[in-house]
Order: C-alpha cells, then sequence, then structure tokens
C-alpha cells in the first residue's frame, strides 16, 4: 500500500531519521517563542504610527442621538474622531460577515449589542487615545434589549434588525436535515424512546494574544499592508479589497506570529477596517490592539446552543432513530465563520460514532442583543455541539435501560467494515475503526475495576461518588470538497509551493497560517518524507499573501487534510521532476530510476551503488540541466479534497463527586485518539493535552453569560474562567491508526478532537456518579454549586 504517489503511507514504515513523518522533531519555531524573539502585533512598529481606540457602547439596544468628539479632539495628541458618518464617505460604515450578513463597522443608528463599536479615536500614542475615547460623549436613547433566544422570538420581543427590509421579527433562518417522515415513523414503532434537554453555553475561545492590526497606506505605491491576527489572510485579503475598493493586488495582509486562535480570529472585526480606513484617511499607519474584555465582550463567541435530543432504540439498545431540535442563539449579526452554505456548520452529523437508521435535525436561528459569532473554539464548525449532544443521549439512553454505556456502544457503532459509510444525515465517512479505539481506552482506563469501585462506594453511602464518562466521537475535518464548502463564495482549496535551492536545501510556502500548531515543523516534516530531505534544510513560510500561494486558512482542523495534501502532491511532483535530473547526471534512462523512501536516494534499478541524493540533483537542476528540462526544481499544488477526513476517538474521565461540596475531582482520564497517519506524535500530543485542557474549561468553568439589561456578566478573566494547571488532571493518551484512504499521506486532522470528545465524557462522568439515584443530566459549566442542587435534589447531598 505504500506506493510513491498515491496510497497512503503505513505508519511503520515511516521515520527514517531525516525527520519526516511519524517523527517527534522538536518544534522550529519554539527556539523564537520560548527566547522571547516571537513577533505579533503588537511587536510592530512603524514610523509615524498613529493609535487607535474604539469608543463601545455601555448599553446593549439603544438608538444614537449624537456623537460629540470635540473634547477628545482638544486633547493634546488626539489626531481624528471617526464616526459611521466618516466611514460612509468612503462606502466603509458596514461590513458583509461570513454569512452575508452586513455589520456595521461603526454604528450608524442603533446599538445593538454592549460593547459595540460607536466610535474611534485616533492618537499619537495609545494612551492618549484611551484618554481621549473617555472623553468622546454619546448621547443614547435606550431601547429594551432581549438577550435569551427563546424570548428574543415572542411576539412582543423588541426587534432587533429593524433596517432589514422584511425583517419583522429576530427570526434568522430554520434548517432541517434528515428524513423527518422516516424518523417519524422509526420513533412511533420503537420499544424505547428517551429525551433529554441540554444547553451548550455561550463560550469565549480566549486566546492568549487579543485581535488587533496594524494597516499601513502607502500612497506612493497605493497600497494597503495590514499586519493582523488573521488565521485566514489570504480569504481576508479578498474581502478586504472588496469591502475597500482597493485593486487586491494593491493589499496585502500579513499574519506575522499569532498567540492563539481557536477560531477567533477567522471572522473580520470592525476594529480591523477601522485602522485600515484611519491609516487612509490619515496616510499614516495605524495600530488597534483589542484589550481582553473587549476581546471577550464583542469578537466571535462560541455554541450557544439549546438542543433537545431524542433517541429511538430497541429494548436491547440497539439505537434506530434520532432526533433533535435547536434554538441557536447567533447574537446580533449573523456573522458565524464557517462555510457559506451551512447555516448550522456541521452540526448534522450528529449521529456520530452509530449505525442509525433515521434521523431529523431542525434548527433555527435567532437574532439577541449580544455580540455575532456561534463557530469557533476548536468546533470543527459545530461538530462540538453536535458530538455533545449524541455523547449525552447515548448515556441517558444507557440509563434507561441501565445497560454499561461502553456495551451500548458496542451494539451501535458503525461496523470497520462498513466504510466508506454514507450517515443518515449524509456524510461519507472516510474511514473508522471505532470499537477498536474504545477496547484500548476501556483497558487504560480499568474500565472493570473502577465499575467495581463505585459499586462498592454506593453500597457503603460513601461521602465521594464515583462516576464513569464516556465520549466515543468521531470527527469531520478537511473542508472542503470546493463543490460542498466555501467563503463568501471562494473554495475550500489549499496550496503548496516548494522551492528547492541549488544547495540542495528548500522553501516551503503554504497557504494555511499556524496559531501555534506547530506547522513551520509539521509541514517540513511532510517535504523531509516525500523527498528524502532533512527536515532541518526546509523553511516553512505562511502568513503573507503577497508571498504565499493562496489559500483559505487554518481553522476547521483544516491544514493536515487540505494543504498538507497540497504538500505532499507538491513533493511528489518535485520527485519527477528530480527523477529525469538523477537520470541525466547518472547517465541512464528515465524510466531507470527508482527512489528509495527509506535511504531517500535515487537509484538506478538494478544497479544500487548507481545512486544520488536530492541535494545533488539540487546542484544538477540549477548547473547541469538536462537540456528537454526547464532549469530549476520547484512546484505548486493546489488541492481540492476529494472528500473529507473523518477522525475519532474514545474518552474515559473517571471523577470524585463530593456529596457535601460538590466538588468534582479528576481521578483518571484518558484519551485514545485516531487521527489516521501521524506526522509528529509529540505536536499531535500537545494538541490533544491543550485541546483536553479547554474541554475541562467546558464542562467546569466557562460560560460568558448576560444580564436581563444585556450587559455582559461573564466578559472578563474574574469572571469567565479560564482553567490553570490547578484543574488540569494528568492526562494518558494513546492512539489508534486508521489512515484516511483519500489522503496522499493517510492523515487526518487532530487539532480539535480533545475539545470535541471531551465535554460529554466529562459530563457523563458526573451524571454516572449520579445515576443511581435517578439523575440524567447536569448543565455546564458544571460549578460546585449546580452539582451540589443535583445531588440535593436527588436526595444524595450529605
Ligand atoms: N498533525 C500531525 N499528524 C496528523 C494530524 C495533525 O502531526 N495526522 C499536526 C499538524 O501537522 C499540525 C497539528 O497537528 O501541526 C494540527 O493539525 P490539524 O489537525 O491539521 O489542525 P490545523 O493545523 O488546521 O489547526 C487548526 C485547529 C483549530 S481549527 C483550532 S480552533 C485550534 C487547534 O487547531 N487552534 C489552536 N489547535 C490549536 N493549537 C494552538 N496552539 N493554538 C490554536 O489557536
Ligand atoms: Cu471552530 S474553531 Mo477552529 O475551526 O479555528
Amino acid at each position: 500500500q505504500h506506493a510513491d504517489d498515491g496510497g497512503p503511507q503505513p505508519e511503520k514504515h515511516c521515520g527514517h531519521g531525516r525527520g519526516g513523518m511519524g517523527e517527534s522533531v522538536t518544534r522550529k519555531e519554539d527556539k523564537r517563542f520560548i527566547t522571547g524573539r516571537g513577533n505579533y502585533v503588537d511587536d510592530i512598529k512603524k514610523p509615524g504610527m498613529l493609535h487607535c481606540e474604539i469608543v463601545r457602547s455601555p448599553h446593549a439596544h439603544a438608538r444614537i442621538e449624537d456623537i460629540d468628539g470635540s473634547r477628545a479632539m482638544a486633547l493634546d495628541g488626539v489626531v481624528a474622531v471617526l464616526t459611521a458618518d466618516d466611514l460612509l464617505e468612503h462606502d466603509l460604515a458596514t461590513m458583509p460577515t461570513l454569512m452575508d450578513d452586513t455589520q456595521d463597522v461603526l454604528v450608524n443608528d442603533k446599538v445593538k449589542f454592549q460593547s459595540q463599536e460607536v466610535a474611534a479615536v485616533i492618537a499619537e500614542d495609545r494612551y492618549t487615545a484611551k484618554d481621549g475615547a473617555e472623553k468622546v460623549e454619546v448621547e443614547y436613547d435606550v431601547l429594551d434589549p432581549v438577550v435569551d433566544a427563546e424570548e428574543a422570538l415572542k411576539e412582543d420581543a423588541p426587534l432587533i434588525r429593524d433596517e432589514l427590509e422584511d425583517q419583522e421579527d429576530n427570526h434568522i433562518f430554520d434548517w432541517d436535515t434528515g428524513d423527518k417522515e422516516a424518523t417519524e415513523r422509526v420513533f412511533e414503532e420503537a420499544d424505547v424512546t428517551v429525551e433529554q434537554q441540554m444547553e451548550y453555553q455561550r463560550l469565549h475561545p480566549a486566546p492568549i494574544e487579543t485581535c488587533g492590526a496594524v494597516a499601513d497606506w502607502d500612497p506612493g505605491k497605493d497600497k494597503m499592508t495590514v499586519h493582523m491576527t488573521s488565521q485566514a489572510p489570504h480569504a481576508h485579503r479578498t474581502l478586504f479589497s472588496q469591502v475597500s475598493g482597493i485593486p487586491e493586488h494593491k493589499v496585502r495582509i500579513v499574519s506575522p506570529d499569532v498567540g492563539g486562535g481557536f477560531g477567533n480570529k477567522v471572522p473580520i472585526y470592525p476594529g480591523y477596517v477601522v485602522a485600515a480606513a484611519a491609516s487612509y484617511v490619515l496616510e499614516r499607519p495605524v495600530k488597534w490592539i483589542e484589550e481582553r474584555s473587549e476581546n471577550i465582550q464583542t469578537t466571535g463567541f462560541a455554541r450557544d446552543y439549546d438542543m433537545t435530543g431524542e433517541i429511538a432504540a430497541t429494548e436491547d439498545g440497539v439505537i434506530e432513530g434520532v432526533k433533535v431540535d435547536v434554538l441557536a442563539n447567533h447574537g446580533a449579526y449573523n456573522a458565524a465563520a464557517q462555510p457559506s452554505k451551512f447555516p448550522a456548520g456541521f452540526f448534522n452529523i450528529f449521529t456520530g460514532s452509530y449505525d442509525v437508521d433515521a434521523a431529523y435535525g431542525s434548527l433555527t436561528g435567532v437574532f439577541t442583543n449580544t455580540a455575532p459569532g456561534g463557530v469557533a473554539y476548536r468546533c470543527s464548525f459545530r461538530v462540538t455541539e453536535a458530538v455533545y449532544l449524541i455523547e449525552r443521549m447515548v448515556k441517558v439512553l444507557a440509563d434507561e435501560l441501565d445497560v454499561d454505556p461502553a456495551e451500548i456502544r458496542r451494539r451501535n457503532f458503525i461496523p470497520s467494515d462498513a466504510f466508506p459509510y454514507e450517515s443518515a444525515t449524509g456524510w461519507n465517512y472516510d474511514s473508522g475503526d471505532y470499537e477498536k479505539a474504545l477496547d484500548k481506552a476501556l483497558e487504560m482506563a480499568d474500565y472493570e475495576h473502577y465499575r467495581e469501585e463505585q459499586q462498592r462506594r454506593i453500597e457503603e453511602d460513601a461521602d465521594k461518588l464515583l462516576g464513569i464518562g464516556i465520549s466515543s466521537f468521531t470527527e469531520v475535518v478537511g473542508a472542503g470538497p470546493g463543490k460542498q464548502c466555501d467563503i463568501a463564495g471562494i473554495e475550500m482549496f489549499d496550496s503548496a509551493d516548494i522551492r528547492v535551492n541549488p544547495t540542495g536545501n528548500a522553501v516551503l510556502r503554504i497557504g494555511v497560517q499556524t496559531q501555534g500548531q506547530g506547522h513551520e515543523t509539521t509541514f517540513a516534516q511532510i517535504v523531509a518524507e516525500e523527498l528524502g530531505m532533512d527536515v532541518d534544510n526546509i523553511t516553512v513560510e505562511h502568513g503573507d499573501t503577497d508571498t504565499e500561494p493562496y489559500g483559505l486558512g487554518t481553522y476547521g482542523s483544516r491544514s493536515t487534510p487540505v494543504a498538507g495534501a497540497a504538500t505532499a502532491v507538491a513533493a511528489r511532483k518535485v520527485r519527477e521532476k528530480a527523477k529525469s535530473i538523477a537520470a541525466n547526471e547518472l547517465e541512464a534512462a528515465e524510466e531507470d530510476i527508482e527512489w528509495d523512501r527509506e535511504s531517500g536516494e535515487f537509484r538506478v534499478a538494478g544497479a544500487p551503488d548507481r545512486s544520488i541524493t536530492i541535494t545533488e540533483i539540487a546542484a544538477g537542476a540549477y548547473m547541469n540541466h538536462p537540456g528537454d528540462e526547464e532549469p530549476g526544481l520547484e512546484a505548486v499544488n493546489y488541492y481540492d479534497p476529494p472528500e473529507m477526513t473523518y477522525p475519532f476517538g474514545s474518552y474515559i474521565v473517571i471523577v470524585e463527586v463530593d456529596r457535601e461540596t460538590g466538588e468534582v475531582d479528576f481521578e483518571k482520564f484518558v484519551a485514545v485518539d485516531d487521527c489516521g497517519n501521524r506526522i509528529n506524535p509529540m505536536v499531535i500530543e500537545g494538541q490533544i493535552h491543550g485541546g483536553l485542557a479547554q474541554g475541562i474549561g467546558t464542562a467546569m468553568l466557562e460560560e460568558v453569560t448576560y444580564d436581563d439589561n444585556g450587559n455582559v456578566t461573564g466578559g472578563d478573566f474574574m469572571n469567565y474562567l479560564l482553567p490553570t494547571a490547578n484543574e488540569i488532571p494528568n492526562f494518558e493518551t494513546g492512539h489508534t491508526v486508521t489512515p484516511s484512504p483519500h489522503h496522499p499521506i493517510g492523515a487526518k486532522g487532530v487539532g480539535e478532537s480533545p475539545t470535541v470528545g471531551s465535554p460529554p465524557a466529562i459530563v457523563n462522568a458526573v451524571v454516572d456518579a449520579m445515576s443511581h439515584a435517578g439523575v440524567s443530566h447536569v448543565e455546564m459549566p458544571m460549578t460546585p454549586d449546580r452539582v451540589w442542587e443535583t445531588l440535593d435534589e436527588a436526595g444524595l447531598a450529605i
């Protein structure tokens, strides 16, 4: 199967000591990060640079009567106060969102969420800009807000988007998926049905670095350069050009080092546009950097799904049908960052790892007076919500039937010989072996032992209950086939460009943009593997639209499935040309040249002593190129994946629940992941650890909350609680390898799996500790008081 040009490479053939596939190469980027030499947007300083501070609304819903910037302008060092009127002159008062809505850059008429952008103060330094912002006087006519999605749909709810023609209420969309009638029939005839309502609370990605930009209009070259925190520089360039009217070849977006993205840096935010508009008008560079609470309160949030799930099954626990109804709070604009054609992202993969006959999902999207967003935070376009739904529902069913939750999964898994598998909602799963991953996790967790221990504690009326939670999730990543997936009309392919230098080293340029995932190392490993080069001899460049090939960016764990494939294909093109140069150098026929993956050398068939390395070939390409070939050694590939990839895993979480305090302690945390062939096991391990920590934050701590007046009450790190080393247990990780059959190197994505897969395992564990007393659900975040209340209601509290 390890054909040089086609099939995926089995893992056992990987690792030849050159830093290729399967080797835990130390991350190249870490040298500069850990020695303080990273270069983030706020590190960029340009001569004559001005600073921008945004004036934000204290109200969630209010009409602007007047804005008076005169007291701000009177401050020494304030250069300009910008309002919507100023932007209107340049046609920049509004901007399109990624879901075809229109968002105010600076509020023109009516504020629609707290902290929305109302005006901007531009000053010589940051402190003056901030002082100036405090002196801008805005007169508001305060209106009643509505922050809850259910309330927003009521007839007497205030109309938020009254500027839109034909918008009579706060309803955005109804969307459904699956076969409604077939599903109803299955439910009518089923032995057993279970139902559970659950909320996936509003979260915020909270990367360490907030969002920001340095915009620099050069009137000499008519060129706009924007350094910005972007997960998708090329897509942002195209949108920037469309919004501003500046031709695309005169716009350069540079995304330098990015201090975490987690989906927060996919959308375009008003701050970026204001900085660019200010630079254009004032003809000086302008920097805008968000503060922490601005980031949490205004930029792309995550989740906020209110879901009601139902399962129909036989009395033996064989699942026949799944139904789900969702109310989705999208905030004041429909601005989710996801492929344009999917109003609910990839939520419709909600049948998960199970072979289900019929499924039906219906969703309603709603405007509220809250910040816009919805798709972020390691979510794979809302697969987080889908996995939470199905993995929680399976536990509900297991408890209803009194069947072991591991056993019930086994009875329903899509069998490993059923792939490629088409799900009831139309997804084409490429490969999987769910039982293998679950078995491995059960063994690592010492499952039987803990089940006995759990029973013992119940019988002895122990102060601390034991709970065991499982999640056997399936992900879908690698958007996407261009025909299905686009961003603002641009097909979601990706790209790689490899140039081999005369001295035998190479530069790889990729269309994706790392925010900490380690692409400078792992993408070099793909080239090392495919060309027999040493990984140290390959430099990876990304994030500059002037030099990199066009790509759609890093999110939805698509870098490996799409740009990783492009890199492998481009490297194989280089290898083909290298063969012809090898033939020339070795004075043999091209057909007789073989490439040996193990040694990385090109050889004459049947004459193993006549061989040549890629370094010698590189020299030949520039110094002695064959007459019938162009000189040089390089290749480009734009890769449109035929299908997405379906990583999966089984997580087992064992918790102790304190009956006196409601506190939850992690006793054991096992994560078995399968992302197909692995490029760098150590990088994968890092991704898993970080993602599991975020899963714990999700399940136990994090939530953005609003009061009835629309004030954000969870909008800073005093109230939005991120997990720290104190809350994070020791993770035990394991893996299985089920290669993707259609990916050139058999790899699937992994970046989001741990955050997608872990919250239901954690909630299942806490519920499991109390299910003998009839508890079927605890909402996230599972704070001690919430858990204690549940214990109390179940008669378990002491
Ligand atoms: N990898 C590998 N072998 C595989 C699959 C992946 O070695 N079979 C490696 C890749 O080469 C890459 C890393 O694992 O270095 C993640 O790869 P992939 O799953 O392709 O995901 P992306 O690179 O596209 O990263 C995006 C994903 C998303 S969408 C979010 S959100 C998230 C995440 O990554 N944001 C992150 N992980 C993050 N990690 C950090 N440090 N910072 C973020 O902002
Ligand atoms: Cu959904 S967060 Mo990531 O896709 O950038």
